[in-house]
């Protein structure tokens, strides 16, 4: 059976430990890999690596930084049929999507910030006669970047190039449900020759290796994708160290639906925002907000719009719902869909696991789930399921849906369905979220702020402010 190894110093090596944990394909159930067990003397090795090799990739001239990254981007663009089958083998997704998702962002991020870089400035302050100030942006110098399994490569790139692109080195680490692609990409990085210690993968599980990771002396900034529970538990231990903290979390998205919308392009959009990734995007709508006025109409068609969802073997081109990524998680989602019921909530389709014929029967399939019937206090609609399954509930006016959308401890992102352009401006503004979308969901520049308020998380990550995260202001001041 294959075992994964971590890249360190440009060489893919074992884990100090000789340990390993299983690598569970979602579909099948089975294991069909090992990951490396990292811990601290992989994390001292990758340190020293990474310091040894800050110096020159930091003073390495822009234009040559930013050609080994499109040679690295470009490398990943050529692999990327072979990226979304490992994608949708380690994962659970679907093939389709991860070829059209994943693999087109794993690339897309890396050539977005070799780019950016080239244009990224800083600000002087002028003080008319008495002098002017400058500002300098250095990178930061070792940085640690933890990500999710959700969008494991996407994210894990999401992360690393704007650190490289900024002069830093880093030490990733890929979530431990979903090492695969990362695997993959350090031996694209090897290829590509990407000098040594500047980029270091460290696999293993989060308590143990991730947590090294962020509490280590010189590593200087931390940029996490994950769960808000982690999350705070990570901000615990960084904050006292003075670290530069970028906290991308959970999400409990509304959807708001009004009676003046394009309704047939509505229903389809509003079912792909709640139930693509089998709704496990931290930007999914959860949450959907429909006028009373159109509800019961709404309702009927959105629900034959879900029905027609083809579940099925992940590398399956056809298939467009795959399986959850692991069976705590499955069974995470299923218990959700029981306390909904106990809540009240009445199921209008799906709630169950879905067992597949063949090779995928021991597979984690969970049905899209549609459930009404539920008030927003109640934890069904309060707490991040993170899967396939959301609610239906009708408003009566503007400053209802509003108070419903914002009626949650979460505030990543949030769409509005209308054709009133005035309402979609006027919400827009009274939206407590990161991110409003209007008459569109997951519609992505990357040059756009990215992240969440409340317990959404702490900073943004894209364009210029990943830049800026990933840099150190120092400002200079001349007096005339
Ligand atoms: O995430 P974790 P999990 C949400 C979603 C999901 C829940 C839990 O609701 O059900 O989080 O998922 C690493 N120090 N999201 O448990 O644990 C871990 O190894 C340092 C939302 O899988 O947050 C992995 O690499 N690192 C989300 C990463 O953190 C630690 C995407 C994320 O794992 C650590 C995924 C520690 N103490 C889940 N503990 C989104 N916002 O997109 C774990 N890790």
């Amino acid at each position: 059976m294959e075992a994964l190894l971590n890249y360190i110093d440009g060489e893919l090596i074992a884990p100090a430990s000789g340990e390993y944990l299983d690598n569970i394909e979602p579909a099948t159930g089975e294991v069909y890999s090992k990951i490396p067990l990292s811990s601290e003397p992989d994390l001292e090795q990758a340190v020293a690596a990474a310091e040894a090799a800050f110096p020159a990739w930091s003073a390495m001239p822009q234009e040559q930084r930013s050609r080994l990254l499109i040679k690295l981007a470009d490398a990943v663009e050529a692999a990327s049929d072979q990226l979304a089958i490992a994608e949708a083998r380690d994962n659970g997704k679907a093939v389709t999507f991860a070829k059209a998702v994943d693999s087109y962002r794993a690339s897309a991020n890396i050539r977005f910030f070799a780019n950016a870089c080239t244009q990224f400035s800083s600000e002087s302050h002028g003080m008319g006669d008495v002098g002017v100030n400058y500002t300098l942006r250095d990178p930061v110098g070792i940085v640690g970047t933890i990500s999710p399994w959700n969008f494991p490569l996407y994210l894990f790139t999401w992360k690393i190039a704007p650190a490289l692109a900024a002069g830093n080195v880093v030490i990733a680490k890929p979530s431990e449900v979903t090492p695969m692609t990362a695997y993959l990409f350090s031996q694209i990085c090897q290829q590509v020759g990407l000098p040594k210690g500047v980029l270091n993968i460290l696999h293993g599980a989060g308590a143990q290796i991730g947590q090294a990771i962020v509490e280590h002396p010189r590593i200087k900034a931390i940029s996490f994708t994950g769960g808000t529970a982690t999350g705070k538990k990570l901000a615990a231990t960084a904050a006292p160290m003075f670290k530069k903290l970028s906290l991308e979390l959970g999400g409990k998205n509304p959807t708001l639906v009004f009676a003046d919308c394009d309704f047939e392009t509505t229903v389809k959009e509003v079912a792909r925002a709640a139930f693509s990734n089998q709704g496990q995007i931290c930007l999914c709508g959860s949450r959907i907000y429909v006028e009373r006025s159109i509800y019961d109409r709404f309702k009927e068609a959105f629900v034959a719009e879900v029905e027609r969802i083809k579940i099925g073997d992940p590398l399956d081109e056809s298939t467009q719902h795959g399986a959850l990524v692991s069976e705590a998680h499955m069974n995470k989602v299923l218990s959700y869909v029981q306390l909904a019921l106990e809540e009240g909530g009445t199921l209008l389709t799906g709630g169950k696991r879905r067992i597949l014929e063949g090779r995928c029967e021991q597979g984690y399939f969970v049905e899209p789930t549609v459930i009404e019937g539920l008030s927003l206090q109640c934890r069904t609609n309060q707490e991040e399921i993170f899967g396939p399954v959301c609610t239906l509930q009708p408003f009566d006016t503007d400053e209802e849906a509003v108070a419903l959308a914002n009626g949650t401890d979460y505030g990543l992102a949030t769409s509005v369905w209308s054709s009133n352009v005035q309402r979609c401006h006027k919400l827009s503004k009274q939206l407590q979220f990161g991110i409003v979308w209007i008459n569109s969901w997951l519609l992505r520049d990357l040059r756009t702020p990215f992240g969440g308020v409340k317990a959404s998380g702490v900073g943004r990550e894209g364009g210029e402010e990943a830049l800026r995260f990933f840099t150190e202001p120092k400002n200079v001041c001349i007096k005339y």
